[in-house]
């Protein structure tokens, strides 16, 4: 059985243009709660941890300086199916390629600009929930 819980960044260049607000009405108009939530800011090295999966691919050197140069939100999401329709609710990684209505396709700018982070596994949608938040921050 798919899990209730997903985790969730709002990315630098959407924190600086002001659409925290935007994207988290759409990920509570989407039918999810939100259990942990906290701005805080990426040092380099704790982004290069955060995206390790991706450290053999050609994009992880300029992903990790683009997710450390400014503040991120992160928050741990709660719903049924949690993980899936998360990326559901997001659309594709490039936002060209992004469904309407999604979060990417309103408030994406680029492949690597692309407003929010989501889980793509349980597993990692624990890991990633642990790397932000300790057991008293979550409700
Ligand atoms: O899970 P998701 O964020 O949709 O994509 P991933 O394949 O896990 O890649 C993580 C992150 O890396 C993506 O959100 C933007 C960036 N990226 C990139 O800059 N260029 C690519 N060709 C692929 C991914
Ligand atoms: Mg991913």
């Amino acid at each position: 059985m798919a899990g209730n819980i997903t985790f969730t960044m709002i990315k630098p260049d959407a924190v600086a243009d002001n659409h925290i607000g935007g994207i988290t009405k759409m990920i509570e108009e989407g039918g999810f709660r939100i259990v942990a939530m906290k701005k805080t800011r990426l040092t380099e090295e704790r982004a290069g941890k955060f995206y390790e999966v991706h450290k053999e691919r050609p994009f992880y050197g300029d992903l990790v300086k683009y997710m450390s140069k400014g503040p991120i939100v992160a928050m741990i999401l709660e719903k049924d199916n949690a993980v899936e329709d998360f990326r559901t609710l997001i659309g594709a990684t490039n936002p060209e390629q992004a469904a309407e209505g999604t979060i990417r396709k309103v408030y994406a700018k680029s492949i690597e600009s692309n407003a929010v982070h989501g889980s793509d596994s349980d597993e990692n949608a624990q890991i990633e929930g642990d790397f932000f938040f300790s057991a008293d921050e979550r409700f």
